[in-house]
């Protein structure tokens, strides 16, 4: 029985999914919903995803919603080739940016989005600077950051500490 995904256009955690399906080249069925027709809180999809959100995935009986979830689901299920890391070196690094982008990157991306496609963004002008100076400082981190071989030490010895500390330290809003 074929994988079934069930997405929205312009979500880019339904996209993480659809990226994972494509690397690992799995055959799938798209069901595309419409958020303007709130298709994706029809009775079917609550019965899937009682939070009415996407993306949800269906494998035979077995259905994952939550999109980190669907894609560590297809790496144990479908493990070549592998997106969590192939030693448990990688495994780490590749958790800990995971984990770094939802605490310090998704909540200043999600108000930059609203205030740019819903103009209602709670963020002042000079707030929303630093939220993409912030999110720029920490989309460079994992290559400044590059774990050496005994685990997640960075080249100059501290645990997972910036390289320039000052300039990550400086504010609340440039807390990553
Ligand atoms: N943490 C969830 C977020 C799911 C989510 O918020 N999806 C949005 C699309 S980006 C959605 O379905 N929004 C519709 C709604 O809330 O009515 C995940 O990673 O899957």
């Amino acid at each position: 029985m074929a994988i079934e995904v069930f997405w929205g256009s312009g979500s880019p955690v339904a996209w993480r999914v659809l990226l994972a399906l494509e690397y690992k080249r799995l055959p799938y069925v798209s069901h595309l919903l419409q958020f303007s027709k709130q298709e994706h809180k029809s009775p079917q999809m609550l019965a899937l995803n009682p939070r009415g959100r996407v993306p949800v995935l269906k494998d035979g009986d077995y259905v994952c919603f939550e999109s980190l979830a669907i894609l560590y689901y297809l790496d144990l299920k479908y493990p070549q080739p592998p997106i969590f890391g192939r030693t448990p070196e990688e495994a780490g690094t590749i958790m800990r940016v995971i984990c770094e982008y939802q605490a310090y990157i998704e909540p200043r991306l999600t108000a930059i989005a609203s205030g740019v496609f819903q103009g209602n963004a709670d963020l002042s002008g000079d707030e929303i600077t630093d939220a993409l100076r912030s999110r720029t400082r920490c989309t460079r981190s994992p290559t400044r950051r590059a774990p050496s071989r005994d685990g997640c030490r960075s080249p100059t010895g501290s645990w997972a500490m910036p390289a320039r500390r000052s300039t990550w330290s400086s504010s609340p809003a440039s807390s990553c």
